[in-house]
């Protein structure tokens, strides 16, 4: 049975039904459903594909033989190497697959010659270590959980367009518990129960003020805070500084919602706060994940966040290899500056496509041009990057790899079984460097995938054993338990130690932006339900700028007018929809969106938080004019 290696919390297990994908009905969180992704992947796989090498010869592209390939991507690693040194090669890879061999393997080849590889900044990472600041690591509520609990706030999250199955169970919960939305725009999830809408980059506040009336009106958990928190008195006397009045004014959340929202917080228990991604990728996002991921301490419920179960204790390190040490890191977000300025003279890209995901995208295509960079893009489909390089490889698609899949949501991990032969000359990742390896010297890196993966599970305490999980569709991961904390105190720490080693501050900082008068609009960018990032571009409608007509009134905009969008970073030319779900003074669209001249992602700031160099995607600033 394969299952999807989309970046998506569901992991979905899927059967082939003649020519169609569906859910497996068997499995216990994805109930057979699949999403519209999954439906239309039959046709999408197909479309588009790279079959072949191929060569960039002037301005096109002449399919060449697997040989040929692999020996000028070797010789040219050989040589760049040994003129340059090793640091001069970058490895660009994300979230392509998130299948474990095909992520994680090819990068052993990188370690062992020691190459730049990028510091992974682009999802979550920021929000993840603001959970380990405090609770030691960062999984938390399951699937299961939000089906037990009394309350369910779903803050900063679409799960209509990102986690569809999380959006039934949500949708289950209205006969029995309560649903709060904190989101600045109307989304199908934010119907689902009372939706609060704050000022986008203002969540840190709106955190600290449902802390407020926690801590001076309903009262915390004192037993819990006793028995299972450190630092406490600092916490409180750093949210009595944000009474409701302020958060009121700053965040336009109304004192009586957050009043209300607190109250729930306090009496319906257990609750789960689904945190999503999007209230992470602002200036201080993972500020606001510390925050509203310790609301539910102060009421004494135990990890009563969700937002990445990824944490897991296999030997990842085996697998890419890392023992053997490697090379530098750069963050993603620097790469477009980087590669401009004439940094590195090979850069290899697997599983990603930044020519449309990368903020600064414009500049990365541009840094992409340089004729001194050597570009090889191994890929599914000709992408956007892949038109960039100067080789290009055929990818093998989900349905032709075998893996291995875990979710980031639930605990159900399994054996992706390669169910197609593989279309034209298509490999995996793995393949790929393998052989690449050999043609460097260094054939005693290879190893079968299948004993790697054996080797980077035998010693985790989540599986029984590696024969189970070839047999069974899907195991179930064990984790450990919610009361049990990895921080050095083995607590909760409202005043995080892990924070004061790193050198960031103790105690989470409540901060907001400002406004940017010569930017005058925020940029909202996120998923829909009918592609993943830049993949599945299939049965898609035009993007649109989604605009609030009372912005476009006051600008003389209407309906399908073309506008010109421009940030610090570029300027775009699109088509607005004038969409009152998004507020006043906020523009929305799908994120990698393709525009008129450009893609969306030419706007993004490249900003980083203080946070794990985390991106503030959503915190980019716009100015609008209309095309006369
Ligand atoms: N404006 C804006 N930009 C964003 C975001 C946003 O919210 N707004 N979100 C960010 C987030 S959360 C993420 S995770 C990133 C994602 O950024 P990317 O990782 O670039 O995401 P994808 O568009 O999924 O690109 C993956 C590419 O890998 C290819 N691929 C798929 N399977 C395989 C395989 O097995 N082998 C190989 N070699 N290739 C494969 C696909 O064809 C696709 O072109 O985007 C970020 N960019
Ligand atoms: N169909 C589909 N599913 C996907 C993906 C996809 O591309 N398509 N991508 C997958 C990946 S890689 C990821 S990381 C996840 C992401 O999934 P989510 O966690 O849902 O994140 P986003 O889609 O980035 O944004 C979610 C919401 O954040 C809101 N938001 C923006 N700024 C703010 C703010 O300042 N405060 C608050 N409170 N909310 C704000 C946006 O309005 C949006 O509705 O989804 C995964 N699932
Ligand atoms: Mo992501």
């Amino acid at each position: 049975m394969p299952i999807c290696q989309r970046d998506c919390p569901g992991a979905c297990s899927l059967i082939i039904e003649g020519n169609e994908l569906r859910g497996d009905p068997g499995h216990p969180v994805t109930r057979g459903f699949a999403c519209k992704k999954a439906k239309n992947f039959m046709r999408y796989y197909r479309e588009r594909r790279v079959l072949y090498p191929h060569l960039r010869v002037g301005d096109g592209f002449e399919r060449i033989s697997w040989e040929e390939a692999l020996s000028m991507i070797s010789d040219r690693l050989k040589y760049v190497i040994e003129n340059y040194g090793p640091e001069e090669v970058l490895v660009y890879n994300y979230s392509g697959t998130t299948g474990l061999i095909n992520y994680h393997y090819p990068l052993r080849l990188f370690n062992a010659i020691k190459a730049t590889l990028v510091k992974h900044t682009l999802c979550d990472e920021a929000g993840e270590l603001a959970l380990e600041l405090h609770f030691g690591s960062k999984y938390g509520a399951f699937p299961e959980d939000m089906e037990r609990a009394k309350l369910l706030v779903i803050w900063g999250a679409d799960l209509s367009s990102t986690s569809i199955h999380a959006y039934r169970i949500a949708a289950d919960l209205r006969s029995r518990g309560e649903i709060y939305v904190v989101d600045p725009r109307v989304t199908k999830a934010s119907m689902l129960g009372k939706h609060l809408r704050p000022k986008p980059g203002t969540d840190t506040l709106l955190a600290a003020g449902v802390s407020w009336y926690i801590i001076n009106e309903f009262g915390v958990d004192s037993g819990f805070i006793e028995k299972y928190t450190e630092g406490f008195d600092h916490y409180a006397s750093l949210i009595s500084k944000y009474n409701p009045d302020l958060v009121e004014r700053l965040t336009s959340v109304s004192k009586k919602e957050i009043r209300d929202l607190a109250e729930s917080y306090s009496e319906l228990k257990p609750s789960v706060t689904y945190i999503g991604k999007g209230v992470q990728k602002t200036k201080y996002g993972a500020e606001a994940v510390r925050l509203i991921s310790l609301i539910p301490a102060l009421v004494g419920v135990h990890r009563g966040f969700f937002y990445s179960n990824s944490w897991r204790d296999f030997d990842i390190d085996y697998l890419e290899a890392s023992h053997l040490g490697s090379g530098r890191k750069v963050n993603m977000l620097d790469v477009p500056r980087l590669l401009a300025d004439g940094k590195f003279k090979f850069i290899y890209i697997y599983n990603s496509n930044p020519a449309a995901t990368l903020p600064n995208a414009a500049l990365f295509r541009k840094g992409m041009m340089r004729k001194d960079l050597f570009k090889v893009v191994h890929e599914v489909v000709w992408s956007e990057t892949a038109k960039l390089a100067d080789i290009v490889l055929p990818a093998t698609s989900m349905l032709e790899q075998d893996d291995f899949v875990a979710s980031w949501w639930h605990q159900y991990f399994g054996y992706s079984r390669k169910v197609m032969e593989p279309m034209g000359e298509s490999k995996p990742n793995w393949w790929v460097t393998n052989e690449l390896a050999e043609r460097m010297g260094l054939e005693w890196l290879k190893e079968d995938p299948m004993d790697a993966i054996r080797r980077a599970l035998s010693k985790s305490r989540m599986i029984k054993n590696f024969e189970e999980i070839l047999n069974k569709p899907y195991v179930k991961l064990e984790y450990p338990p919610k009361d049990l904390y990895q921080t050095p105190s083995g607590k909760i720490e409202f005043y995080s130690k892990i924070a004061e080693e790193l050198g960031y501050s103790p105690l989470p900082v409540v901060a907001w932006e400002e406004a940017d008068d010569d930017y005058p609009f925020r940029l909202i960018t996120s998923a829909v339900p009918g592609n993943t990032s830049s993949q599945d571009l299939i049965g898609l409608s035009q993007d649109f700028i989604h605009m609030n007509a009372l912005d476009c009134e006051k600008m003389e905009i209407n309906d399908e007018d073309r506008v010109i969008l421009e940030s610090k970073y570029g300027r775009v030319t699109g088509i607005v929809k004038i969409d009152n779900s998004v507020p006043e003074g906020v523009i929305w669209t799908r994120r990698s969106a393709i525009m008129l001249d450009g893609f969306i992602n030419d706007l993004i700031t490249d900003e980083k938080q203080q946070i794990n160099g985390g991106n503030c995607l959503n915190s980019t600033r716009v100015r609008v004019s209309k095309v006369r």
